[in-house]
């Protein structure tokens, strides 16, 4: 078949010029999906490309991606990512997958396998909020979770994520191999802290010598990672197959943004990712709060106002001045006030930045995607400059409107009465609860008392229950639209 690793592709297009076979899978990734492939991966590819860096990358999904995957291998792991400007469009040719594996084709003994061997250094992960089998609100793993369930009842058969790296490391430790880096790249607030106090947590539960043997000698560097990367359509492959000359069924396209910021404590040694661009630092934890706050906190009340309000992309909300305005507010006024930033971070200039990225006419990100999970999502989204507010007490209209707005979008019919497909890991049960209030405020305390999503400080707050009544009962009575412009 011809593809991107047997054919020849358009004259503009630059192939890699590093020697791929000097590299070795010191990284074995899982969650070979969008954002990993325009982010993480095309910083390794970089590094390859302006050093003499040997570090590749094994792509394994965990979940769903076989044809993705099988795509991958048929194409000699080369791949697409097209950074799409508002004026103009880059092509970059991704080289650095040395394999890639999945459980279905694969088994799972040999994925494990794989994570065992011990030139594997890093063991990074893109798995979205609901891979961490956590509570939402607290952090702290979720013992209820059926896939954590599963695993303890049958640890050498994993099916979490948690599960195949205890297992990886059990077979280190076990055969005196060095353990690896767990370096999570999801949008999780205390990404590593997050990682770690889940896997010690579940490994307690099979082996409390492991645990602490993970404890003294794994490290969970948190990241804060940012690009943003839609999920891929027809149009985006067709447009990537004009701009090289093949089809890439693996290709992606995104924003020309991109940052990463990396707590540097790699156990085993980490690729020079700086040299693309990557900052180290010794304390992550202020950007990425100020990112999920500032980026996905408005991205969260544009996904949900703007969908209600009949917009298909984030960049049409951007082209409503009064949802414009209401983004940038969310962002400076509800969400930078509770943050503590080191000494010079301007802020004002970073919301006018956000403003911008998100109004880029190039890139199609779909309000209905960004809505998806949003019980994992409003947590650390919303939660935390919620209860800054109540303690200053302080006006936080914008994160009422934000809770309203999921709420109103949960209840699964849009404004025209038309379903909306609601997805969530919590979708059982956000349904039951909606359907048994209807179009009615008094879906709005029964939602908050769900404490994996707001904790009871919150939820059980006079304030915020009368300030998400007052928004979801104007959404029913004047729509998304006029209730974003009446902010
Ligand atoms: P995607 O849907 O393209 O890929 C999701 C990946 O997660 C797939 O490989 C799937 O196999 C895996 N997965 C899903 N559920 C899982 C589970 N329970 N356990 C283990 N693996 C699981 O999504 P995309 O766009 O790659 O985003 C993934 C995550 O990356 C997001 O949830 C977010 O945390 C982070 N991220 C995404 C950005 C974006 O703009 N797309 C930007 C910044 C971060
Ligand atoms: C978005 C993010 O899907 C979502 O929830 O808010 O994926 C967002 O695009 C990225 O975090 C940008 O870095």
């Amino acid at each position: 078949m011809k593809n991107i690793s047997n054919s020849q592709l358009n004259e503009s297009v630059n192939m890699p010029t590093y020697n791929r076979s000097t590299l070795k899978t010191r990284i074995v990734h899982l969650g070979f999906g969008a954002f990993h492939r325009a982010h993480q991966a095309l910083y390794t590819n970089e590094v390859a490309q302006k050093a003499d860096s040997d570090w590749g990358i094994c792509e394994i999904s965990l979940f769903s991606s076989e044809k993705i995957i099988s795509s991958l291998k048929e194409q000699d792991h080369l791949y697409t990512v097209a950074e799409k400007g508002a004026q103009s469009t880059q092509v970059k040719i991704i080289a650095c997958i040395t394999e890639s594996m999945h459980p279905k084709f694969n088994g799972i003994e040999a994925v494990i396998e794989k994570m065992a061997e011990p030139q594997v250094a890093i063991v990074s992960m893109t798995i979205t909020e609901k891979g961490y089998c956590i509570d939402p609100a607290t952090g702290l793993l979720d013992k209820n979770n059926e896939l954590v369930i599963s695993d303890i009842k049958n640890p050498a058969q994993p099916k979490s994520a948690l599960g195949y790296i205890v297992q990886a490391l059990k077979l280190r430790r076990d055969r005196g191999i060095n353990p690896f880096t767990v370096m999570s790249c999801d949008n999780v607030q205390g990404n590593g802290h997050v990682a770690k106090a889940a896997i010690l947590e579940f490994t307690q539960l099979l082996d409390t010598k492991l645990a602490t043997w993970i404890e003294q000698n794994v490290t969970f560097p948190c990241t804060m990672v940012d690009r943003i990367v839609p999920a891929a359509t027809e149009q985006t492959l067709s447009e990537i197959t004009n701009l090289i000359g093949v089809e890439d069924p693996c290709g992606i396209a995104c924003e020309p943004f991109r940052q990463w910021v990396i707590e540097d404590n790699f156990v085993a040694g980490r690729p020079e990712w700086d040299i693309a661009g990557a900052e180290f630092v010794d304390d992550v934890v202020p950007f990425e709060e100020m990112k999920l706050r500032m980026l996905n906190g408005s991205h969260s009340f544009l996904a949900y106002l703007g969908y209600l309000g009949g917009f298909e992309h984030i960049s049409d909300t951007m082209t409503d001045l009064s949802y414009r305005k209401a983004a940038f507010d969310m962002m400076m006024q509800a969400q930078a006030p509770s943050l503590t930033m080191p000494e010079g971070a301007d802020l004002e200039s970073y919301a006018a930045l956000l403003i911008n990225r998100f109004e880029n006419p190039s890139l199609k990100h779909q309000t209905w995607q960004i809505a998806m999970d949003g019980s994992q999502k409003i947590p650390q989204r919303m939660g935390g400059s919620l209860r800054f507010h109540l303690e200053q007490g302080s006006d936080f209209k914008w994160l009422a409107l934000g809770i309203a707005g999921w709420m109103r979008f949960i209840s699964g019919v849009d404004e025209q009465g038309n379903d909306i497909d609601v997805r969530d890991p919590m979708a059982t049960m956000l349904r039951e609860i909606c359907d048994s209030h209807g179009l009615n405020t008094s879906v709005v305390p029964a939602l908050l008392s769900i404490e994996s999503i707001f904790a009871s400080e919150i939820g059980q707050n006079v304030q915020v229950i009368n300030a998400v009544k007052n928004a979801y009962q104007s959404l029913l009575n004047n729509g998304a639209k006029a209730t974003v412009a009446a902010l």
